[in-house]
């Protein structure tokens, strides 16, 4: 395994990235937009530029067809196609990869997918997989290429050798995000994104992304590309992205991307001094852990612009957070969902049935506690065996659909043989849509009405429809 050298090149890299995803292929997507350009190809692609490279992207999320792909390789002649994978997205990747090998491209997959299932992408004809972090290991292969070495399993890479796949030793994580320059907006339709929202919800939303990584270990997640690692940028960086959005594309509404959003509260009150100083005057949206997000916080975030969290809740029963390894407690749901409606931000509550070990009262736990709370958004999932997890590991044997590959396809599918069939779950969904029809007729319906509907409908539960689904089946 050789390490790479830093080469002067004979020309500058002509280095083109794609991301494959097709937002008509999606019915999900059609039905709740969520679009936002590829924050990670964004910063590959800056990278990249500012080390002197050319950098072009392909974006597909609002194509048609993949014409605008043909041309770029024909017209523009990269050296390298890199390509940014999901799991939605993996047979579409492998297409657009052929086609670039045929124009002599060499092609590089990177992002969640190609870093888990690496094998798979080579076996079907990628040159090289970044598994982790990209932005040094393709620079590094950007300038190997433009100087005419044949690929090599360089730092942070897998190539295929001989039939047999050879990762190259890791990459150390960048030390310093701060370095890193703004994302390469100026690439892609960023209009075409912010005005989908502004025609959607009358905001002009963008994402951007303030740490890598997480500490936490939840064990049925996936962090294929940073693990466990935490790095963030300073308040002072991420205020210079906030404004550099707001000047530039007009925007007023943000996403923070992190897995968890303001893990540190120092970090996090600085950076909220900075935004109530600088008048950004944004209104903003996060993922948030329930033992972190204080609620005595919350007017401070309020103020800020905060108008919607997600929440990782889970489950209603603490036996099963605690088996997820969530490491949180039922209380601490408690006193955030209740400081959240005082406040009047919007909850977002991420809900999972049929993990291993879950029994008929654990189940029963997760529906009570939304009743108690009525979030005003939420999703319930069949929790799905990634690979690379502990909940994959210990189900591998039980696996329905070998690999468990469709990381999507919405949650509504059980991918290994769990307590119960795949049709008591999908009831269980259908009485969150119950629950959640009943809460908006609040205001409308008197309390006790709407009151005697729930308890009907857990009598049907109770009496009809889990006797039926389950087939007086026991939980394994
Ligand atoms: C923000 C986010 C979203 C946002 C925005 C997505 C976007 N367009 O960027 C929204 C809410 C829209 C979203 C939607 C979905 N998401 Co999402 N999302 C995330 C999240 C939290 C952060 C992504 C991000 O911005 N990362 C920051 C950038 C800098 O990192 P990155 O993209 O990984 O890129 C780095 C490396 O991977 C690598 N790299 C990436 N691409 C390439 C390409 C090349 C050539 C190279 C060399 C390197 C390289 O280098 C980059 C820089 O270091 C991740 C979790 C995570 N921590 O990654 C989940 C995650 C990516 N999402 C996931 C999923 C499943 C989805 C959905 C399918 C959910 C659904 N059921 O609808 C949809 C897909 C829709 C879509 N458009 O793709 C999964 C992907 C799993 C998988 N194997 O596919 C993840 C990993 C969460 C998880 N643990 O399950 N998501
Ligand atoms: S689910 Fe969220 S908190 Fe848990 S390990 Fe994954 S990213 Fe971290």
């Amino acid at each position: 395994m050789t390490e790479p050298t830093k080469p002067a090149p004979a020309e500058r890299p002509r280095v083109l990235l794609v991301d494959p995803y097709r937002a008509r292929d999606d019915p999900m997507e059609r039905k709740f937009i969520e679009l936002y350009p590829s924050l990670g190809l964004l910063t590959l692609a800056a990278f990249l530029r500012s080390h002197g490279c050319e950098v072009s992207i392909v974006d597909l999320t609002f194509s048609r067809d993949d014409r605008d792909f043909e041309r770029a390789l024909e017209r523009w002649r990269p050296q390298v196609v890199g390509l940014h994978t999901k799991t939605l997205t993996y047979r579409r990747s492998i297409s657009l990869a052929r086609r670039a090998k045929s124009a002599g491209a060499v092609v590089v997959a990177g992002g969640p997918d190609a870093a888990t299932r690496t094998d798979e992408y080579l076996a079907d004809g990628v040159d090289a997989v970044a598994y982790s972090e990209g932005e040094e290991v393709l620079l590094d292969l950007a300038r190997n290429v433009a100087s005419g070495r044949p690929v090599e399993p360089w730092s942070g890479l897998a190539v295929r050798k001989d039939g047999k796949v050879v990762r190259g030793p890791p990459r150390p994580f960048l030390k310093d995000l701060d370095s890193l320059p703004l994302p390469a907006w100026d690439l892609v339709d960023m209009e075409a994104y912010l005005s989908a929202w502004e025609r959607k919800t009358g905001e002009r939303r963008a994402a951007i992304l303030t740490s890598r990584g997480c500490p936490f270990h939840c064990s049925w997640c996936s962090k294929p590309t940073f693990g466990t690692t935490f790095r963030q940028q300073s308040p002072a960086r991420v205020l210079a992205e906030l404004r550099a959005l707001r000047d530039r594309y007009r925007v007023n509404y943000v996403r923070f991307c992190d897995d968890v959003f303001g893990i540190q509260r120092s970090w996090l009150t600085q950076l909220l001094d900075g935004m109530e100083r600088e008048r950004l005057d944004l209104h903003f949206e996060c993922l948030a852990r329930v033992d972190l997000l204080k609620p005595d916080l919350l007017p401070r975030l309020k103020a800020a612009g905060l108008a919607r969290v997600y929440v990782g809740v889970e489950s209603g029963s603490q036996r099963m957070l605690d088996l997820m390894s969530r490491g949180t407690r039922l209380s601490q749901v408690e006193s955030v969902a209740t400081a959240l409606r005082r406040e009047g931000i919007r909850q977002f509550w991420f809900l999972m049935l049929g993990y291993p070990g879950e029994t008929l009262e654990d189940i029963e736990a997760t529906p009570a506690l939304f009743r108690r709370f009525s979030p005003e958004e939420y999703s319930v999932s069949i929790a799905v065996p990634i690979p690379g997890t502990r909940f994959f590991d210990s189900v591998r044997d039980r696996l329905k659909d070998p690999g468990a590959r469709r990381a999507s396809d919405g949650g509504k599918t059980l991918l290994y043989e769990a307590a119960y069939p795949n049709r008591l779950y999908r009831w269980q969904q259908t009485r969150f849509r119950i629950e959640a029809a009943l809460a908006r007729t609040r205001g409308r319906l008197p309390d006790r009405a709407r009151e005697g509907l729930s308890r009907t409908a857990d009598r049907f539960n109770e009496k009809v429809a889990t006797p039926l689904l389950t087939g007086g089946k026991k939980p394994r």
